[in-house]
């Protein structure tokens, strides 16, 4: 009799993980963030100023310019934890000809120059480990647009 228990116990474990890794890893999820405020469309900052997802989530953002002033490009760059000024400074060393993005290992995903009233959508995969990921415009000058992606297990 209690072998049997062990035994149904021993199942019940083993059928459990598959569930919980499928929900854990192959979670998809849609994003959507976008430029300014509901009074102010031309506001230097991010719709949203934090994001929540899963560990290892397959994230679909639509990154939606809201601006009306023609020539103001904005973009999405999510980077590790405590890069955000390095990757703005790499940036604006990279210049108009690289998009004012940098190549760096420290950025995680990245979106184009989006033109006011434009928007893209993006696919990636969120980090393994959780934290609170920057995600930033890298465009000179734009550095009150900052906010935080949190990463949960
Ligand atoms: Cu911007």
């Amino acid at each position: 009799m209690k072998s049997a228990i062990l035994a149904l116990s021993a199942l019940a474990l083993v059928s459990a993980a598959p569930s919980f890794a499928a929900s854990a890893k192959g979670a998809a999820v849609k994003i959507e963030l976008g430029t300014g405020t509901p009074k102010n469309k031309e506001e230097m900052v991010f719709s949203k100023a934090t994001l929540s997802v899963k560990a290892g989530a397959k994230v679909t953002l639509t990154f939606k310019n809201n601006s009306t002033s023609k020539g103001m490009t904005h973009n999405f760059v999510l980077v590790k934890p405590g890069k955000a000024q390095a990757v703005i400074d790499a940036s604006v060393a990279a210049g108009p000809d690289k998009g004012w993005v940098a190549e760096s290992a420290d950025i995680i995903a990245k979106g184009k120059l989006v033109d006011a009233g434009e928007s893209e959508t993006i696919e990636f995969t969120a980090p393994s480990e959780p934290g609170e990921y920057p995600y930033i415009c890298t465009f000179p000058g734009h550095t009150t647009m900052k906010g935080t992606m949190k990463v949960t297990k």
